[in-house]
């Protein structure tokens, strides 16, 4: 790979985003010295995101992990992978013996996104099973209610958004958490689509919009339901629905239990407001693009499911340009049987409730968890309570790159490859191609992929020969559904694949894998947002930020405490740039106040990701909740107050 001339060569970003973008990377004597957007991939078109574009400050941060760690009292010291291998090794046979495979929890994130990354569950799978967590804290409740609803979990080709008349943008930022679909949009608006976006929280996407409206947060439910029932009087119901809709009656009397003003009441908006959605939205074909911030709530499948319903009564569905688009089936291009997950796993803990989870666990408990492409002290809800969980358990692995707050917890500490190091195949769940990430560096002499450390693990705990397959053989079987198609292996190494058996629109003969074969339209809610209480009157929104992935920084951007953006009327008493404590009823963080008239006056907006150690891991505020339905976390329901130093 040395070599001092330039190289370009072609890998793919494997971070947790829905744009899963084609990467080029200069190398020079085996050094990137550049990455930029592939301008051959048609989602790409050439560029990367802000904190891709700096990814090589955390490639060469001087702070990475390059040698396994082992905890000797309250330090780290650097250890081979031998002793490292050996005494996780022994510990896992040992543990299992005595107490059974379901005292083992394997967790994993969206650190990387690459289908690799599934054999490392299949070697839990295999040593096992062993305990492993159900839901998601991502996307859990949206992905409950589209299966409920339509059967599927699928979204229509990007591209189709050019065949909209009608764009709602239900609560997303694009130039945040999906960059690539700018360009679509701007397209689609020269085209001559209308866009708004209902969003509580004021950002950059307003701007590009038609219109704008700000309801309470949680309001949705009730914003979807008056405009249902404007649609309902206003006839613009599509008069076929009731021959592929269940429940059309008891969805009609839903949207008819509360008055136009009483909805717009609950979602804290005009009553013109909601006449203008209803009138805009009818005007189709109309798509939702419904971002992932408003399913983080108590209530937020069964919003999901009145998104969907809405499209459903409309006309909506089976058309080009319409939809409901949550996120596209990116797991489900891949042939990933040979790991069946919950339907073998022993035990499940809900992800939102890791850390009492983990304590609690009984018969037997949970003696040792090993962590990857994950950071949940940092990520998940109540973090104080999961670190007490990882820090108590005999035996806590955590394979990482960075000493994050988790692998600060851990006993022993592996260090993995970063994703210009890393080989794999990536799918997206914002579009519909398929790229392969490839080693465009290689990795530092004790760095190891997340699949050489089960391979080198696995003769250890009586694994041999199931884990001995090259990468490329692995990547084989994850492409067999897919191969006779136009995406084998050797397709996605000449460059990015549209997954061939990916639809454009879906359920375009109005048939849906439901039981009945028609959507199943939501017949009962409650649509009342939680209230904040008179002592905590302001609800934490917890929002992606253009800085970081997730708990992903870049090197020293973490100092001081966290800004907090609130309105000025929010904060009586304080000034702009304030040193306050903010305060939940599970606990408190310093922050510096910002101020920003376009907010609304009860909320408050803090960037997701931050760390315990550095003071501002706002999941330290977050008590640990599951939602209505598919376990996903309830982030962005949390009273708090703001309170001087
Ligand atoms: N830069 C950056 N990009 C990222 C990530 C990141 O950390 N940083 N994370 C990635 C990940 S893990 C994911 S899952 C995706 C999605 O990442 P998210 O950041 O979750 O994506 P959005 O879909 O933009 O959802 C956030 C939006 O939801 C809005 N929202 C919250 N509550 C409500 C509500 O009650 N009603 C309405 N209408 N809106 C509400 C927020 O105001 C915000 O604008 O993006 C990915 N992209
Ligand atoms: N308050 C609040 N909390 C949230 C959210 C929110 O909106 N609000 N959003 C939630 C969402 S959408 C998500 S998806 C989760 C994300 O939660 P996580 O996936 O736990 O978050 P990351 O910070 O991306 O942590 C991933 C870790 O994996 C490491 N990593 C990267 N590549 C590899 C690899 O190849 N192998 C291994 N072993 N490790 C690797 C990274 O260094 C990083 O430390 O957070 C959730 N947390
Ligand atoms: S994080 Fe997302 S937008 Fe940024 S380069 Fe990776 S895939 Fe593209
Ligand atoms: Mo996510």
């Amino acid at each position: 790979m040395t070599s001092p001339e330039p190289q370009q060569q072609r890998t793919a970003c494997n971070r947790d985003c829905p744009d899963a973008c084609s990467l080029i990377a200069t190398v020079v004597n085996d050094k990137v010295i550049r990455l930029r957007g592939d301008p051959d991939h048609p989602v790409t078109q050439g560029f990367l995101c802000r904190r891709t574009n700096r990814f090589l400050e955390r490639q060469y941060d001087p702070d990475r992990i390059t040698t396994p760690l082992m905890k000797r009292g309250a330090t780290f010291e650097p250890v081979s992978w031998d002793v490292a291998l050996e005494f996780i090794a022994e510990h896992m046979l040992r543990i299992r013996a005595e107490s059974g495979p379901a005292a083992i929890m394997h967790y994993r994130s969206g650190g990387s996104m690459g289908m690799m990354k599934f054999v490392t569950n299949y070697f839990f799978e295999r040593f096992g099973p062993v305990t492993i967590k159900s839901g998601n804290v991502c996307s859990g409740a949206g992905d409950a209610a589209q299966l409920e609803d339509f059967g599927d979990k699928d979204s229509h080709d990007l591209f189709d958004l050019l065949n909209s008349r009608t764009i709602l943008v239900w609560g997303k930022n694009l130039y945040v958490s999906s960059v690539h679909m700018l360009p679509v949009i701007r397209d689609a608006r020269r085209r001559g689509a209308r866009l708004l976006l209902i969003d509580p929280v004021f950002h950059r996407t307003a701007n590009l919009c038609d219109h704008y409206v700000q309801p309470r947060a949680g309001g949705d439910m009730a914003i979807a339901l008056g405009v249902a029932r404007l649609l309902f009087e206003n006839n613009a119901v599509d008069p076929h629905a009731a021959t592929y809709c269940d429940h059309l009656d008891d969805f009609r009397s839903l949207a008819f239990s509360r008055t136009i003003h009483a909805w717009a009441g609950l979602a804290d908006v005009q009553v013109a407001e909601l006449e203008g959605i209803a009138g805009i939205y009818r005007d189709g074909p109309s798509s939702i693009l419904v971002g992932w911030g408003l399913q983080r709530r108590h209530s937020g499948s069964a919003t999901i499911r009145v998104l969907d319903a809405l499209a459903a009564i409309s006309g909506n569905l089976g058309i080009p340009g319409g939809g409901v688009f949550f996120s596209s089936r990116w797991l489900g291009r891949f042939d990933t049987s040979f790991t069946r997950g919950a339907e073998v796993a022993p035990r499940t803990i809900p992800e939102p409730l890791l850390g009492p989870g983990i304590l609690a666990a009984a018969n037997p408990p949970l003696r040792m968890i090993w962590v990857s492409m994950a950071n949940p002290v940092a990520m998940l809800p109540d973090s104080l309570t999961v670190r007490r969980a990882l820090q108590t358990r005999e035996l806590t692995v955590v394979v990482d790159s960075f000493l994050t707050d988790t692998a600060r917890c851990a006993d022993v500490v592996l260090p993995t490859t970063t994703m210009l190091e890393d080989d794999d195949l990536l799918g997206s769940y914002g579009h519909h191609w398929i790229v392969e990430s490839r080693p465009v560096v290689a990795a530092p002499r004790d760095v190891r992929t997340d699949y050489e450390i089960v391979q080198a693990l696995a003769p250890r705990v009586g694994l041999g020969d199931e884990f001995t397959a090259d990468v490329d053989s692995w990547k084989r079987k994850l492409l067999r559904r897919t191969e006779k198609h136009g995406a084998s292996l050797d397709e996605v190494r000449c460059g990015p694949v549209r997954d061939p058996l990916a639809e454009t629109t879906l359920f375009v003969d109005r048939r849906f894998p439901t039981p009945t074969g028609r959507v199943n339209l939501i017949r009962e809610v409650n649509p009342v947002p939680p209230d904040v209480c008179a002592d905590r009157p302001l609800t934490l929104m917890t929002l992606s930020t253009e800085e970081a992935q997730a708990s992903q920084w870049l090197p020293g951007t973490q100092e001081g405490p966290a800004p907090a953006i609130v309105h000025p009327d929010a904060v009586p008493g304080f000034a702009d740039g304030d040193l306050a404590r903010m305060e939940s009823e599970v606990s408190e963080i310093a922050i510096r106040l910002k101020f920003d008239p376009r907010q609304r006056t009860d909320l408050v907006l803090i960037e997701k990701g931050g760390w315990l150690s550095d003071g501002r891991c706002v999941n330290a505020l977050i008590p640990a909740r599951s939602t209505d339905a598919g376990g996903c976390a309830v982030y962005n329901d949390t009273p708090v107050r703001i309170l001087a130093l």
